[in-house]
């Protein structure tokens, strides 16, 4: 793998003569060539958001879990935006790991989420609905919080995926002031289109200290050169309102694209990173999702840390690669977020 990977000759990362301290700067380089080509750019963050509580049940789940609806509100340029997040954590008056879900609607998502088991191994819970931020369709931008902001109509307007991220730093800053999370074990979790999200969201936002990407594929973890299943151009077809305008420029030329998506991978660093594939999930491309995990991993060895631990070959089904900062598996299956994918997220997390 990598010498597959070195033959990918992907654009450098890190510039010759790169030393350690060079990387906060040339981090944020990274983050500002995607928000330029990609993604989009996000707003400044609100100065605060407010928070109404709406539910604060001490005995949720049958009495173990502290169970809390909000709303959170803030200010944007058109007036202020509010949306609801569901909040579970252990009722034991201590500090835990909180899981920061940008999920899918609950139809799709919510149900197969094993969350007694995860509140009973110490973890809590943040989720928002993605669709609460802005649908899910190209609707001009006319809904949720697209039109709370003007755009520029420059190339460099913001997707969806950029919404729905800014709103995962908005529970952030929500779980700032939560007694029972612990910041320093932050993650931001999503799948599919929300793993890109989750992603994108931890390339931003540095409170996240676990980012973790289930099947994110293309414009995810997904290196696009040489990428099986879904393209550029493909992508930026059938979803061109998840990113910005720029990105349809490199439809067809991911080999003349002046980056990759090591670049989101990277942008991790030096934080926890976790890449996650499906064995039979072909669209996303498992072998691509592992080489952008791999090539994060390079830069942490730069950094003086210990990338992804892995020997080499083809990846065991299965097995969890999660002994240095960069975490990667392949669960056998299709493309899903289950229950196997999250117990390994908690494993890593907890042996950190
Ligand atoms: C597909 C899309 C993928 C992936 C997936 C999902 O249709 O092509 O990039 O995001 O949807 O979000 O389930």
């Amino acid at each position: 793998m990598k010498e597959i990977l070195a033959k990918m000759n992907l654009p450098k990362v890190l510039e010759d003569g790169f030393v350690k301290s060079d990387w906060d700067k040339r981090r944020r380089e990274l983050v500002d060539i995607l928000a330029n080509e990609e993604f989009g750019i996000m707003p400044s963050a609100p100065d605060k958001i407010d928070v109404e509580v709406k539910l604060d049940n001490k005995e949720g789940l049958g009495g173990g879990a502290v169970h809390k609806e909000v709303n959170i509100s803030f200010d944007t340029e058109k007036g202020k935006f509010t949306f609801p997040i569901t909040y579970f954590a252990p009722n034991d008056g201590k500090k835990h790991p909180v899981f920061v879900y940008i999920a899918f609607t609950p139809a799709r998502a919510f149900k197969p989420l094993p969350l007694e088991e995860m509140v009973e191994k110490g973890f809590g819970l943040a989720f928002l609905d993605y669709q609460d931020i802005a649908l899910d369709k190209d609707d001009e931008n006319e809904n949720g919080i697209a039109k709370m902001y003007a755009r520029r109509n420059d190339g460099t307007d913001w997707g969806k995926i950029g919404m729905w991220a800014f709103a995962a730093s908005r529970v952030a800053d929500f779980l700032e002031k939560e007694e029972s999370c612990d910041m320093e074990k932050l993650a931001v979790i999503g799948h599919s289109r929300l793993g890109k999200t989750a992603l994108w969201a931890g390339a931003n936002d540095e409170r996240f200290k676990f980012v973790i990407s289930n099947d994110s594929g293309c414009s995810g973890a997904a290196i696009s050169r040489d990428k099986e299943g879904e393209s550029i151009e493909r992508i930026t077809t059938v979803f061109p309102y998840w990113f910005c305008e720029n990105y349809k420029k490199y439809a067809g030329k991911e080999d003349d694209c002046p980056f990759d998506q090591h670049f989101l991978t990277s942008a991790i660093a030096p934080r926890y990173l976790y890449v996650a594939s499906a064995s039979q999930d072909s669209w996303a491309c498992p072998r691509n999702e592992l080489l952008g995990a791999m090539a994060a991993g390079e830069i942490y060895e730069a950094l003086g840390m210990t990338g992804l631990v892995f020997e080499d070959a083809q990846p065991k089904a299965d097995h969890s690669y999660n002994e240095g900062s960069v975490a990667y598996h392949v669960r056998t299956g299709n493309h899903f977020l289950a229950r196997q994918d999250w117990l390994k997220y908690m494993d890593f997390i907890a042996s950190k």
